[in-house]
C-alpha cells in the first residue's frame, strides 16, 4: 500500500510557545523564551513557516490575543491554570519525566494526580492542534510533554500525518520500566507516523521497551514498528545549529576593548542538575588546586538561566552552586583575581557570541543530555584563535563531536587534568581538532535536520512486510529447541476471521491445511480453547487429533487427557436459561443472545455504534442481578458463573493432566488468542510459555507479543508444521484416540 502525501501546512506543538509572555503593568510584553528546543525550532518555523501551539507563559483572558509582529509564523496560546502547571509541567513533565529520561530515577516524584493532569492537558494540546487541522498538513510535536499527544490526536482524525521528536535522551529499558505509565506514553508516541530521537542509542532503546514492554513488531533493520493497524517509523536525527548565524554573530559580536589577560573557560547552561553544574566546579576546583601556576591565568565564566525555579530540586541546586561559588572564590580569590564569575540569568545573544568566540575552552559536561546546543554553537563561534571543547560523553553530542576531548563528567578527577590539558594543548592540536568539528557541524545544521525530518515525515506510507517464518524462528527457535510441543489456540479471531454472526464464521483452506500438518507431528499437540461451547467449537475445527476447551475451558475433552466438567455446570447451566431469557427481552433491533449452556453471550456487533454502550450496561447489570460475572468482549457482554475457573486453569489442567506434574520440564507451552477472555491465559502461562496476542487492537495484553491477524496464526502454525523434529517422545495415548 503506497499512499502519497501531498504538504499541506506545518503545525507545530510544544509546551512553550518560543516567546513567554509577561503581564505589567496591565500590559503583555512577549520575551523570548529560552532552551535548546526554541533555539532549533524557532529558526525552523521562520523558514517554515505554519503554525506553533504552545503554552505562552502567562494566563491570557478570553478576550486577549496572541500576535507577534514579525515573528514569520502564528502562535496560537493554549492555557494552562497555576494547579494545572504544578501537576501537568512541574509534577509530571519536569518531576517523573524529565529526571527519569536522564537516567536519573532517584529525583523522580511520583504522584498519581500528576498523571492525570498529564492526560488532560495532552487532550487539550490535542483538541488545539485539531482545530487547526486540514488535510495534508504535518503535524510536529515535540517533547517528553506531549507524549500522548500523537495518540489524542489521532482518535480525532485517523488518517492525520503525526510526527514526534524527543528533544532528551530516551532511556534504556531497565529505567523505562520504573514508570508505571510505561504502556501509555509507549502507546502515545506510537501513533505517529514518525518518532525522531537525537540518537541511534535512543532510538534502539525504544525499540527495546516497544518490543518488551508491548509485545510489538519490530523491525530495527527498516525503523519500523507494527501498532495496531499502522506502521510508526522510527529513526535519529541528529539536530545541528543554524551554523552560519553563529558564525556571522560571532564576527560580528562585540570586542573587548582590551584583550583579557587570563584564558577563558565557559560553561553555558540552563540552571539544571543534568548539566553537572557543581561537578565541573569541583573539577575546576581540582585543577586550581593541582596546578598553582593557573592560578590568576584562568577565569571561569559560568551563565546559568534560571529555570524550573519551582521544583524544589532546582532551588537545592541553586543553592549548592551558591555555596561552591563562594567556597572556591574564597578559596583562591585574590584582590586583582576571582576564580569564578557566575551569572545566573540569561545574557543577550550578541553577548553569548562574543563570549563563545573568546572562550579558551568550553566546559560542557552534562551527566546526561539529548543532544546539547552548547557544544555545537562554541564551536561555531570559533573565529578567531581555536579554543577546545570538552565534552561530556553522556550527551547526545559526543556521539558525533569526535574531535572535542571527551570526559565522564562524574570524574572530577579526569575532567580536572582534561580541563588543563585544554589550556595547555598547543595551537597545531586545537587548530585541527576545532576545523575538524566546524567542518561537520557546518555540513550537518539545522537547514539539513529539518530537511531530513519532514521529507522523512511526510514520505509515502507503507504497510511492514507481513510476518514470515524467519520471524518466529527468532522467537520461538531457542525457545521451542527440541522440546515437545503445546500449542494452545483460541478460535474466533485468532484461527478464523470474525464473522458478522457466529455460525458465518470459517476457517480458511490455508489454516485448515496447516493445522493438519501440525496435527500429525508426533512432537506437536494441539489444543483449542474457546469461548464456544465444546460441541461447537469441536464440530467448527473438526480435528479429532484435537484437544478442545469450551465455555472458557468450564468443559474439556480430547485425547490423552481426562475429560472435565466442572461440578456447578449444571447449576449454572439451568440458571442461564432464566438468563438468557431475560436478556432477550432488550429491545433492540440487530442484538441477540448466544446460549452456552452455563454460560452466554449478549452480541450487538450489528446495532448502530452509538448505542453499545448503553446495551452493554444494559447486559451487565442483568448478568450480575442473576449471580454471574459479566466480561466485556468484541461488541459483546459475556456471563460467566463466577467459579474461579477459566482459560488460564484449563490450560493448566490439559497441561498437568496430559504430561504430568512436571510438564514444564518436557513440554514448551505457546497460547494465541485474540480475546479479552485470552488475557486469563497469557496471565497464567506467564514466564512459563509464549504467548501471543492477536489482531489489530493496541489495548495493554499480558502477552508476550503482537501477532497482528489469523494470517500471522497461519504463518506461526506453518513455522510449527515445518521445524525440525523434536525429541521423540512417546505421543500419550487415550482411548478416545482413532
Ligand atoms: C534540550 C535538551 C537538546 C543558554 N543560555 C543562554 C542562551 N542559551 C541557549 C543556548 C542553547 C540553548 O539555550 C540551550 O540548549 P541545550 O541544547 O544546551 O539544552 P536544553 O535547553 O536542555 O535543550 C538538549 C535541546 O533540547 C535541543 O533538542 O540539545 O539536549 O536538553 O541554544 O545558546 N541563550 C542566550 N542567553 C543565554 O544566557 N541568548
Amino acid at each position: 500500500m503506497v499512499e502519497s502525501a501531498k504538504r499541506g501546512k506545518l503545525i507545530v506543538a510544544s509546551n512553550r510557545l518560543p516567546v513567554t509572555v509577561k503581564r505589567s503593568q496591565g500590559r503583555l510584553q512577549a520575551g523570548r523564551s529560552s532552551g535548546g528546543l526554541v533555539a532549533a525550532m524557532e529558526p525552523a518555523m521562520q523558514r517554515q513557516g505554519g503554525i506553533w501551539i504552545g503554552w505562552p507563559g502567562t494566563q491570557l483572558k478570553p478576550d486577549e490575543s496572541l500576535h507577534v509582529e514579525g515573528a514569520g509564523f502564528d502562535m496560537e496560546p493554549v492555557g494552562l491554570s497555576p494547579t494545572e502547571m504544578k501537576r501537568f509541567y512541574h509534577g509530571f513533565s519536569n518531576g517523573v519525566l524529565w529526571p527519569l529520561f536522564h537516567s536519573l530515577p532517584e529525583r523522580m516524584q511520583l504522584d498519581p494526580k500528576n498523571w492525570k493532569t498529564y492526560e488532560a492537558i495532552n487532550q487539550r494540546f490535542a483538541d488545539a492542534i485539531v482545530e487547526h487541522l486540514e488535510d495534508d498538513d504535518l503535524v510536529w510535536i515535540h517533547d517528553y510533554h506531549l507524549a500522548l499527544c500523537p495518540e489524542f490526536v489521532r482518535r480525532a482524525r485517523p488518517d492525520a500525518r503525526i510526527a514526534f521528536f524527543l528533544h532528551i535522551p530516551f532511556p534504556p529499558f531497565d529505567l523505562f520500566r520504573i514508570l508505571p505509565n510505561h504502556h501509555a506514553l509507549l502507546r502515545g508516541l506510537l501513533s505517529s507516523d514518525l518518532v525522531g530521537f537525537h540518537c541511534p542509542g535512543y532510538v534502539s532503546n525504544f525499540e527495546d521497551c516497544v518490543e518488551r514492554l508491548l509485545g510489538a513488531r519490530v523491525d530495527r533493520g527498516n525503523g519500523e514498528i507494527e501498532h495496531g493497524d499502522r506502521v510508526a517509523r522510527v529513526a535519529a536525527f541528529p539536530l545541528g545549529i543554524d551554523y552560519e548565524r553563529y558564525e556571522s554573530a560571532a564576527r560580528e559580536g562585540p570586542r573587548p576593548k582590551r584583550a583579557p589577560h587570563e584564558k577563558i573557560i565557559l560553561g553555558v547552561d540552563r540552571l539544571d542538575y543534568t548539566k553537572g553544574i557543581p561537578e565541573r566546579l569541583r573539577a575546576y576546583e581540582r585543577m586550581l588546586e593541582l596546578h598553582p601556576e593557573m592560578r590568576g591565568e584562568v577565569s571561569f565564566v559560568q551563565i546559568a538561566v534560571p529555570s524550573r525555579e519551582q521544583v524544589s530540586e532546582y532551588q537545592a541546586l541553586k543553592r549548592e552552586i551558591d555555596e561552591l561559588v563562594g567556597r572556591i572564590n574564597g578559596r583562591f580569590g585574590r584582590s586583582d583575581w576571582t576564580p569564578i564569575r557566575y551569572i545566573h540569568r540569561s545574557i543577550p545573544g550578541p553577548k553569548l557570541s562574543a563570549l563563545y568566540r573568546d572562550a579558551a575552552v568550553a566546559l560542557v559536561t552534562p551527566l546526561r543530555d539529548g543532544m546539547n546546543l552548547v557544544a555545537k554553537e562554541f564551536v561555531a563561534s570559533q573565529t578567531d584563535d581555536p579554543g577546545v571543547l570538552l565534552l561530556s560523553r553522556m550527551a547526545g553530542a559526543a556521539e558525533t563531536m569526535r574531535e572535542a576531548l571527551r570526559v565522564n563528567p562524574y570524574n572530577v578527577e579526569g575532567v580536572s587534568e582534561a580541563l588543563h590539558r585544554a589550556l595547555e594543548m598547543p595551537l597545531d592540536e586545537r587548530e585541527a581538532r576545532m576545523r575538524a568539528l566546524q567542518r561537520r557541524e557546518r555540513r550537518h545544521d539545522l537547514g539539513e535536520w529539518l530537511d531530513l525530518f519532514i521529507a522523512r515525515a511526510t514520505e509515502p506510507r507503507h504497510s511492514m512486510r507481513p510476518v514470515a517464518k524467519e520471524d518466529f524462528e527468532s522467537w520461538l527457535g531457542a525457545f521451542t529447541g527440541k522440546h515437545r510441543l503445546a500449542v494452545f489456540l483460541d478460535f474466533d479471531g485468532t484461527l478464523a476471521p470474525i464473522a458478522s454472526h457466529p455460525s458465518l464464521v470459517k476457517i480458511q483452506d490455508g489454516m485448515r491445511e496447516v493445522l493438519a500438518l501440525c496435527g500429525r507431528r508426533d512432537d506437536t499437540d494441539l489444543a483449542i480453547v474457546s469461548g464456544r461451547g465444546l460441541a461447537d467449537v469441536r464440530r467448527m475445527v473438526d480435528n479429532d487429533r484435537f484437544v478442545y476447551a469450551g465455555n472458557h475451558g468450564l468443559e474439556i475433552a480430547g485425547p490423552g487427557i481426562e475429560s472435565y466438567q466442572h461440578p456447578d455446570i449444571a447449576h449454572y447451566e439451568r440458571r442461564a436459561v432464566e438468563l438468557v431469557a431475560e436478556l432477550e427481552r432488550i429491545d433492540a433491533e440487530g442484538a441477540w443472545v448466544e446460549a452456552k449452556g452455563a454460560s452466554l453471550t449478549f452480541h450487538f456487533r450489528e446495532v448502530e455504534a452509538e448505542e453499545h454502550e448503553a446495551l452493554a450496561e444494559m447486559a451487565r447489570s442483568a448478568i450480575r442481578e442473576a449471580g454471574f460475572q459479566a466480561r466485556d468482549a468484541l461488541c459483546a457482554v459475556e456471563a460467566r458463573p463466577p467459579i474461579g475457573w477459566d482459560k488460564g486453569h484449563a490450560v493448566l489442567h490439559v497441561l498437568r493432566t496430559r504430561y504430568g506434574p512436571g510438564w514444564s520440564e518436557s513440554v514448551r507451552v505457546i497460547y494465541a488468542g485474540d480475546d479479552e477472555t485470552d488475557e486469563d491465559a497469557f496471565r497464567s502461562l506467564h514466564g512459563l510459555g509464549m504467548t501471543f496476542r492477536v489482531g489489530a487492537a493496541t489495548q495493554p495484553t499480558r502477552a508476550r507479543r503482537r501477532l497482528s491477524d489469523v494470517n500471522a496464526v497461519e504463518t506461526m502454525l506453518r513455522w510449527i508444521a515445518e521445524r525440525a523434529p523434536g525429541r521423540a517422545f512417546e505421543r500419550p495415548v487415550s482411548p478416545t484416540e482413532p
